[in-house]
């Protein structure tokens, strides 16, 4: 088995795109691979759980479009906060569409995405223009992309060759895609950040096909390296607490791939 890179080390790595090279970076000195996933309606809840858990994290992930009270003011607030606390933004938007629409989809309309979310994902079904287009709005911006190689839900059809295909278009397009979201390690490369959603500390599922695991199970087991917590966190009565607990597993997960 090679040796394992800290998050320090690939963040030197000549050929880390700078964007994850500042991610590993921040992971390293907060010690924190936690990416809470702030799936919530409301813009000031949304702020409040930002500021309550940024020490915490090192992602804070967004669903901009179910939120019942989007303004531009709600995106500086944002900013701000990921500032205070030193986190990276991920509007989890999913582009999937040719390259001319999604240029259009993270530049401009309501949301204006690329003004202030450093991490976008994309689906690579579309084939290598989704990624042309996104970098052309993004790149300029200092922005970065995690194309979806793996998903966590039930009978998923990314998967097998699906998968491969997506590692290739991502060594292809390294200048802006600096990682991917999946399930385990699915590139060797250590430039690459892998990011695991669909993660509890008991396993099980939601009833609509969401598939869980444990940090230990992700980080340890399958290589990933960062845990994104939704409804873990979220559904805890102290939220605080429950984001600090998977901080720690995360984190010990790590540490053991390491001296292991
Ligand atoms: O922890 P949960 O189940 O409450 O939330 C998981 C979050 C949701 C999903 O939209 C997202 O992770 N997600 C993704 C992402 C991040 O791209 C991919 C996937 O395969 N599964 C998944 O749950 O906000």
């Amino acid at each position: 088995k090679p040796a394992e890179l800290s998050y320090g080390a690939r963040a030197q790595l000549q050929n880390t795109h700078p964007l994850a090279a500042q991610l590993l970076r921040l992971m390293e000195e907060k010690k924190t691979n936690l990416c809470v996933s702030a799936d919530m309606t409301g813009c000031e809840e949304l702020l409040q759980l930002a500021d309550s858990l940024g020490p915490q994290m090192c992602v804070l992930k967004t669903h901009v479009d179910i939120l019942q009270d989007f303004s531009p003011a709600f995106t500086q607030s944002l900013k701000d906060l990921g500032l205070k606390h030193n986190f990276l933004i991920f509007e989890d938007r999913k582009f999937a569409d040719i390259g001319n629409t999604v240029k259009h989809q993270y530049e401009g309309g309501l949301y204006q995405i690329s003004s202030w979310s450093h991490i976008v994902n994309a689906h690579a079904v579309p084939g290598p223009g989704v990624v042309k287009g996104l970098s052309a709005v993004g790149r300029p911006l200092d922005r970065g992309c995690v194309l979806i190689g793996q998903m966590s839900s039930q009978g998923s059809l990314a998967t097998g060759d699906y998968t491969q295909a997506v590692v290739k278009m991502a060594e292809e397009h390294s200048e802006f895609v600096f990682g991917f979201i999946s399930g385990a390690k699915i590139s060797n490369k250590p430039e690459f950040v892998h990011m695991t959603p669909g993660v509890q500390m008991q396993s099980g599922g939601d009833g609509l096909g969401q598939q869980y695991s444990s940090p230990d199970d992700v980080i340890f087991k399958r290589g990933s390296d960062i845990i994104i917590v939704g409804r873990g966190i979220l559904g805890a009565s102290d939220r605080v607490k429950a984001a600090a607990e998977y901080r720690e597993a995360g984190w010990n997960a790590y540490t053991k791939r390491l001296n292991t």
